[in-house]
């Protein structure tokens, strides 16, 4: 038999965290099925696209499909295309007929079934079949469609007792027995009885506690959408008893729906899609999640379909509140960019009624120093209030929100959206709702993130350490920044640079050898040395000022460190980088300037040749900012261009 095989790219990208509807957030996903192998979740969508030219330009267009896993229903790996529908010896090159597939398992193989429109046909559909080793394939496809079947959407049942039955959309909705290889039908074919009047297509039938549910797509009124409909039978290819309605057509006005439904962890979901990203044009869709359930009767909850899907989310990945649970009647939401849809939603707060619930948030990895950042915007100033559960729970934080006009320019805002932070004032437990309102006339939020703050420093342990393996010096002495009121970094030429580090800020300064937690009297200033080692090559003084609660603009360091070397080192160069300017001593002597309004680069200037001389040279440094963030990276480098890493650091003798 002539196959193909065709590789899937393993793991293209794994998707943003964010529990929200719809689950996949960077292309279009129709027709989603789901299915559990492994402990997993794979879904098998199609891929709706934007026609090419030539193609007609108002119908579904679908060039391959992707196949996507997730453990928690929240984070979805894309493993990529596992077929287009150039790879597949039936199918017409360039058909983009790539229509709803289905995957299931049987005695360790996969066997993935798709609709596609044969050679030599302009329309209509085939079923083919590809069979693989993994869910994720690669799989290799069968060079004709199964036989007797023309068609779209497959969806395959393997009974109890290991028959396998496949049900189809093609004038009315059919099922057939599979023969056990899978690929071919048992026998005859038969259009499923029972079924209410009005279009169907999108079959998919499941098994629950003895009972053979078809569920499908169905056009309920002359005119309408489609709604989910399912019926019930004790047979697998009925007779059906048709028992009502699964989903109400879309409130979105996308005129498909298909969907799946599988068991997943002790609960039961619903797969299913709506046209989120393309609100004007219902062929590219979106597939989304919601939960479903049965009644003691075996009869099936209808299910409404939320902006919040599904899954739980981690309170340190981004929270898109604006896909909420729950919200008071005056709040709304829109895209953010109407080009770019996958940029996502804002939701619009305020007055009585400007309130939003987002569930199930997992607080389990924000440690007590944090914090929260949101992207806001608002007509006025006002104050957004983060609540855990409801009205009356405890504040979590509250969000200050000054109103900025569009085109006051600032580097975090575009138009006027602007990232806030805020202190926490209570850290909730566990899995938790957050309740978000607005205390002024009207704000707009698109995401919230708890963080926590990172480490930069910890105390060092031992007596000595070693330059880092790239020759950067982590271990030092910092004084609490000297108060240097500069509004701005463009004062910092040589001669103003020169004359305030030559300066003797406090007794000893460039002599003296401070040991941890000596003080020093700079006017008004009491200031503290520490010791500490940077957890980077680069020292953040921004963040050293910070957790010692001092200022952090407008500020001069000063750092001291130990070179011990057991023989001298000639030919060498200190290389250093900061930000801002900074002024750099070794062995009491000037050896480097940077001068000027910098960045921190590594590498950025450099000494004449010097000499590390045997015992310990005394290494020290100032740094001078403005606003903004402040820090160093130095190092010494040999002729080479290789670093020097043959000695010891220390901060005492
Ligand atoms: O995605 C193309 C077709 O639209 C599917 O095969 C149908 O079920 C409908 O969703």
């Amino acid at each position: 038999m002539n196959r193909k095989t065709i590789t899937a790219i393993l793991l293209v990208s794994a998707m943003t965290a964010s529990a929200q509807n719809p689950i996949i957030r960077d292309q279009f996903t129709a027709d989603p099925t789901a299915r559990v192998f492994n402990g997993k979740v794979y879904l098998y969508p199609s891929h709706d696209i934007p026609a090419p030219e030539g193609q007609r330009q108002d119908w579904f267009c679908m060039a391959d499909y992707h196949v996507f896993s997730s453990e928690n229903l929240t984070e979805w790996d894309d493993h990529g295309v596992i077929v287009t529908h150039n790879d597949v010896d039936w199918v017409r090159p360039e058909s983009y007929g790539m229509w709803a597939p289905d995957c299931v398992c049987k005695d360790g193989k996969y066997y993935f079934y798709f609709p596609a429109t044969p050679k030599g046909e302009r329309r209509g559909f085939g079923i083919g079949v590809g069979i693989s080793d993994s869910p994720s394939g690669p799989f290799r496809f069968e060079s004709e469609p199964i036989k007797g079947v023309m068609g779209i959407d497959p969806c395959v049942l393997i009974d109890d007792d290991g028959e396998s039955y496949i049900y189809w959309g093609g004038m009315g909705i059919r099922g057939a027995k599979l023969n056990p290889n899978m690929k071919e039908l048992a026998g005859g074919q038969q259009v499923m009885e029972g079924l209410p009047d009005g279009f169907k297509e999108g079959p998919y039938a499941f098994k629950r506690n003895g009972v053979y549910y078809l569920t499908f797509p169905w056009v309920r009124k002359e005119g309408g959408t489609e709604t989910l409909a399912y019926a019930t039978s004790s047979n697998p290819l009925g007779p059906w008893t048709f028992k009502g309605l699964i989903m109400e057509e879309s409130p979105t006005g996308c005129w498909t729906n298909h969907h799946s439904i599988i068991e997943y962890k002790g609960q039961w979901y619903l797969f299913y899609h709506h046209n989120d990203y393309s609100p004007k044009f219902d062929k590219l869709r979106a597939a989304r999640i919601d939960r479903l359930y049965f009644n003691k009767d075996g009869s099936i909850q209808e299910v409404k379909p939320t902006l919040r899907g599904v899954g739980i989310n981690d309170a340190i990945s981004r929270i898109d509140v604006d896909r909420y649970s729950e919200a008071g009647k005056d709040v709304t939401y829109a895209l953010l960019d109407t080009i770019n849809t996958f940029r996502g939603w804002y939701a619009n707060l305020g007055g009585k009624n400007g309130w939003l619930k987002y569930n199930d948030v997992d607080f389990k990895n924000l440690k007590s120093d944090s914090y929260l950042i949101a992207s806001v915007k608002a007509e006025e100033n006002t104050e957004m209030v983060i609540r855990e559960k409801n009205a009356k729970g405890k504040v979590i934080a509250r969000l200050k929100i000054v109103c900025l006009t569009e085109g006051q320019f600032r580097r975090d805002i575009r138009g006027r959206w602007q990232t806030v932070t805020s202190a926490l004032e209570y850290i909730p437990q566990g899995v938790t709702d957050l309740y978000v309102s607005c205390e002024g006339k009207g704000a707009a939020i698109d995401w919230i993130e708890f963080k926590n703050r990172e480490n930069y420093f910890h105390s060092p342990s031992g007596q000595v350490s070693s330059p880092d393996e790239d020759g950067f010096i982590r271990r030092w002495l910092l004084l609490d920044p000297i108060d240097k009121p500069n509004r701005s970094n463009t004062v910092f030429t040589d001669s103003y640079l020169n004359e305030n580090f030559a300066k003797e800020y406090f007794k000893g300064q460039s002599t003296v050898i401070p040991k941890a937690g000596q003080e020093e009297k700079v006017e008004k200033q009491s200031l503290v040395w520490h010791e500490l080692e940077s957890d980077r090559y680069n020292v953040k003084l921004f963040r050293f000022a910070d957790i010692n609660k001092k200022q952090t603009y407008g500020v001069l360091f000063c750092g001291v460190t130990l070179i011990e070397c057991d023989e001298d080192i000639p030919n060498v160069r200190l290389a250093a980088g900061s930000n801002s300017a900074s002024s750099w001593w070794l062995n009491g002597e000037r050896v480097l300037l940077l001068s000027g309004d910098r960045r921190m680069v590594e590498d950025d200037g450099m000494s004449n040749r010097l000499t590390l001389r045997k015992g310990i040279n005394v290494l020290r440094c100032s740094v001078i900012n403005g606003p903004g963030m402040s820090d160093f990276c130095v190092r010494f480098l040999k002729e080479d261009g290789s670093p020097v890493t043959n000695y010891k650091v220390k901060t005492a003798e």
